[in-house]
């Protein structure tokens, strides 16, 4: 008999959940999700994140990783993302110990007509619970129903599966156990073709984790987590042949200024565009083992070398100006300007921004004002005292869009503002104190 989760799971798969506007990071903001693995499916990104949840007693272990399923994620903007629902389960796993809460980074990846899902976990009855290994789900849409296998892969053990097809048909599958690893598939994505071998010319000394291959004008670019110093930062090597010799070239991302000790990478080209997923501790900055994932636009340099991606909360998305523009995820702004959760007891609420001083300014690029004709400002808002707020284009000695006064007073305010000049199809805003102290605004939005 099958059992509730099991329904709630292919219900999940088969319906699809509503679609949330971010298009900034955090990208998901009402659950914790990590290890990112982008995949570009007909015209829509999808993405297989590993589902952190808090352990709690008797369900995981407190203070480490704690990950009992999966979700998928697709968007055909980068900015409206929906939640697919549950995908897998730890329970629903044939081969998979039930109570293990260790369902960590997985991939996922489209051949003949199926898309493989691959996962690692702890398999039944592994020596004292310990002991990782790779299991693969097949699904005829990449939102499922996932079928998991009845068995892991043979010969596999480790975590953080990668797979890489490449222009020839060959599949490859990549994952990390310290060291990282490099073996063929065969062409039913199930079983191993060769043997495993060590990717040994990374740097020796410090943890590799998170494999993650990907082709460009005929380089590989093989992608990975690594601890270099104290925590882990990315970084990538190159080869003309996916089973390497690799030669290191660089870093991708430095180490987390929160102090987020993992991280994990994946790589795509949507519409003419590289982006970089990779996740941050941006709803648990006391607790960086739930986490969320994040994006940003990628380059290359001429020599195909790449070049380091800076870490942004604005993100890739293009946000619209009538919804709720959360500038809190800011371009730019200036150092008066400080950014807190509206309360740390309900970090999915998300975050506010304080001017502290008249004169604090933050700027907040890609506002799509095409469409509907827009006459009127919104701010949410209160402040320590009586204050005008300024947004302008570009600068802070831009076009003035609008001006508003705020009363003071401790309570959220919508004040709402007739603009003062027309606005282009997109726009940089620039938010200004003009006068006043202590002014928090949690969105503004244009009517
Ligand atoms: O999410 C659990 C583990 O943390 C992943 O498998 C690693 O890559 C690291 O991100």
């Amino acid at each position: 008999m099958k059992n509730i989760k099991y329904w709630l799971l292919l219900f999940g798969s088969v319906m699809g959940f509503a679609g949330k506007s971010v298009a900034q990071n955090p990208l998901i903001r009402d659950q914790f999700t990590a290890d990112p693995s982008a995949r570009v499916f007909g015209d829509r990104v999808y993405v297989y994140p590993s589902h952190d949840i808090k352990a709690t007693p008797g369900h995981g272990r407190p203070g480490w990783f704690c990950m009992e399923d999966y979700h998928v994620f697709s968007s055909a903007n980068l900015t409206d993302w929906t939640d697919h629902g549950m995908i897998i389960s730890q329970t629903t796993v044939p081969w998979a110990e039930p109570t293990s809460y260790s369902m960590w980074a997985p991939d996922c990846i489209f051949r003949n007509g199926k898309y493989y899902m691959y996962f690692p976990t702890i398999a039944k009855g592994s020596e004292n619970g310990h002991g990782f290994t790779i299991g693969v789900a097949t699904a005829d849409k990449p939102y499922g129903p996932f079928t998991p296998q009845q068995e892991p892969i043979k010969g596999v053990h480790g975590i953080d599966p990668n797979v890489f097809i490449d222009k020839d048909g060959q599949a490859y599958l990549y994952w990390a156990q310290g060291n990282l690893y490099a073996a063929k598939l065969k062409e039913n994505m199930l079983e191993l073709a060769s043997e495993p071998v060590t990717l040994t010319e990374m740097p020796a000394k410090g943890l590799k984790e998170g494999p993650y291959l990907f082709e460009r004008k005929g380089v590989y670019y093989l992608t990975y987590p690594h601890v270099a110093d104290k925590i882990e930062r990315l970084e990538y090597a190159i080869s003309n042949n996916p089973m390497g010799p690799f030669k290191f070239a660089g870093v991708l991302m430095d180490e987390s200024a929160s102090g987020c000790w993992t991280n994990h990478q994946s790589i795509i080209q949507f519409k003419n565009q590289w982006y970089l997923f990779y996740h941050n501790d941006d709803l648990s900055p006391n607790f960086d083992k739930n986490r969320s994932i994040r994006c940003d636009s990628l380059f290359f340099n001429t020599d195909g070398t790449i070049k380091k991606v800076i870490p942004t909360l604005r993100g890739v998305g293009i946000t619209k100006a009538s919804e709720k523009i959360q500038i809190d995820r800011y371009s730019d702004k200036d150092s008066t300007v400080k950014i807190t959760f509206l309360d740390t007891a309900k970090r999915f609420d998300g975050w506010k921004t304080t001017f502290t001083n008249t004169g604090s300014w933050i700027r907040y690029n890609r506002v799509d004002f095409s469409g509907k004709k827009l006459k009127e400002l919104q701010i949410m808002a209160n402040a320590a005292s009586r204050a005008n707020i300024e947004v302008r284009l570009g600068s802070v000695n831009g076009r003035l869009l609008a001006s508003a006064n705020i009363t003071k007073g401790s309570d959220w305010q919508l004040i709402q503002s007739s603009l003062a000049s027309l606005p282009p199809k997109t726009a940089d805003l620039v938010i200004i104190l003009k006068s006043g102290t202590g002014v928090n605004i949690d969105w503004i939005s244009f009517k």
